[in-house]
């Protein structure tokens, strides 16, 4: 049975509180929800973890050795700096597929550049909610 973790990085948990124009009215534990009952429906076992702090997350990719057979990760804005998020991901291996609500290409000039992205297996964005979705479906490919 496939394990895969779920990261939610800073201000996520924040989702269907404010800015409802660029993120939607979905809430963060609706999308855990709707992950919970796709994942339960195809035998995947989830953890999910939202952290407002680089570190957490760093931690979390590093204990997920030996267990995860695949990460999906929304980092928020460190998605656009974090080299400590990159070295992380590049350094445990884990097949990982970056996950955005919105598409961040479409958006400030910032938010183009994904650090992230050339050490993940692909990036979703731009599909609200359902981002999630598409990177479970194209990590259970994978396998
Ligand atoms: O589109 C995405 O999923 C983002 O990762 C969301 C991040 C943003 O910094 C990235 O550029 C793109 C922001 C998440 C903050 O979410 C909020 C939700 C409601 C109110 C305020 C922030």
């Amino acid at each position: 049975m496939p394990n895969v973790l779920i990261l939610h990085g800073p201000n996520l948990n924040l989702l269907g509180t404010r800015e409802p124009g660029v993120y939607g009215r979905v809430t963060l534990a609706q999308i855990n929800a709707m992950l919970e009952e796709e994942a339960a429906a195809r035998g995947v076992t989830l953890r999910i973890l939202q952290s407002n702090h680089e570190g957490a997350l760093v931690d979390a990719i590093h204990a997920a050795v030996g267990w995860a057979d695949g990460i999906i990760i929304n980092a928020g804005a460190l998605t656009h700096y974090s080299y400590a998020l990159r070295d992380a991901i590049a350094g445990v291996g884990i097949p990982t597929v970056e996950v955005h609500l919105s598409n961040i290409h479409a958006r400030e000039p910032f938010r183009h550049t994904s650090v992230i992205a050339p050490v993940c297996r692909g990036q979703i964005a731009g599909f609200g909610a359902r981002s999630y979705l598409l990177a479970l479906w194209a990590l259970l490919e994978e396998k």
